[in-house]
């Protein structure tokens, strides 16, 4: 089970995330995976672009190889149960403890003028999706793992006080450390709200694409030998992803003789990211302005998802001892 929210434009963060393990996850596991639309109104002041979002993360996903008839994949506030379950939980959640999640503690830096009660508790409704379906493996990002803790606690604390219902969830790549994607400029990761200029999204025309990562931290060139800075361990993470591991082999040996061109890295990099990037943006556009499809999507979602929800919900009613007749 896992989410993303739609705040904005899928980006590579999301893509090597969440969204390639979703598509490697689909054939193997039952998967649940959806559109966090209600953690979206913790932080958008504005609410006309949401329509939008919903239907262009949806169709992002779609386009990145994710098949509506093989997972459940929905929208959040279609599953009304979800709220149910993140009731139950936000009575076993210590407010002192979530006023210490440094994602908390970050939003409330980013909007001191809007620190709503959504915004302490939203570890409280994520734990709620992934117990909702009563998840074992949730495959995110790096900067998701803290709040995989949060929900695994969660399942702790619910079994322990009413007894067993929940599986541990954990996060989930394969084995593999959590993905974390940087950005551009060396200040953070990728991300749909914040680093907008240094970040690759998956909507981005190839002139916009080629543009940014020219425009990419570099330094003015290394002396042999000496330590990698950041911003270039950086890109060369980012090439990896998208070009073949000789191509990378031949920059870093260029790195380490300290010949490196880091405009010729800049270029092979630009052109791997277009021909990644054009196809799905491509492919997410078409499926974007079909209504049809989308609406069917949605609907068949909703129904898988609230089935198994809603025996999750009656499980949790009958541990807490909910259930009078
Ligand atoms: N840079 C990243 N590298 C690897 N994984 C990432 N994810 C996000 N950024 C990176 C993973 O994508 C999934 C969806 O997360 P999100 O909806 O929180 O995405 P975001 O880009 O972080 O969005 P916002 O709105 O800008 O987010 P906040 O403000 O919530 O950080 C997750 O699995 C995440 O790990």
């Amino acid at each position: 089970m896992s989410g993303i929210r739609p705040t904005g434009f899928l980006h590579l963060g999301n893509y090597f995330g969440a969204v390639r393990n979703y598509v490697r996850m689909q054939d193997e596991y039952t998967c649940y995976f959806m559109v966090a639309d209600l953690h979206a109104l913790t932080t958008l002041n504005e609410t006309k672009e949401l329509k939008g979002h919903v239907r262009r993360v949806m169709a992002e996903n779609i386009a990145c190889g994710l098949d509506p008839d093989r997972v459940a994949f929905y929208c959040q506030s279609h599953v009304p149960e979800t709220t149910e379950l993140y009731l139950f939980l936000n009575m076993l959640a210590k407010v002192g403890e979530l006023e210490k999640t440094p994602t908390f503690k970050d939003k409330i830096r980013l909007q001191p003028q809007n620190i709503n009660a959504g915004l302490l508790t939203y570890p409280v409704l994520q734990a709620a999706d992934i117990l909702l379906q009563r998840a074992h493996l949730v495959p995110v990002g790096k900067d998701q793992e803290q709040h995989l803790e949060i929900a695994r606690d969660f399942a702790i604390r619910f079994n322990k006080r009413f007894g067993e219902v929940f599986p541990e969830p954990y996060a989930f790549n394969f084995g593999e450390n959590l993905a974390r994607v940087p950005s551009l400029d060396g200040a953070g990761k990728m991300s749909k709200s914040e680093n907008q200029n240094a970040t690759l999204y998956l909507a981005d025309d190839d002139e916009t694409i080629r543009k940014k990562v020219m425009k990419a931290k570099t330094d003015s060139g290394a002396e042999a030998g000496s330590p990698m800075p950041e911003s270039i361990g950086n890109l060369f993470q980012l090439l990896r992803l998208v070009a073949p591991e000789e191509t990378v082999e031949v920059f870093m040996a260029h790195y380490m003789a300290g010949t490196i061109r880091y405009g010729d890295m800049k270029k092979e990099l630009a052109e791997g990211m277009v021909k990644f990037i054009a196809p799905i943006r491509e492919r997410a556009a078409a499926i974007q302005d079909d209504d049809a499809y989308l609406r069917r999507v949605m609907e068949q979602g909703a129904v898988k998802a609230r089935a198994n929800a809603q025996v999750t919900i009656g499980l949790a009613k009958e541990a807490i001892g909910l259930v009078y007749y």
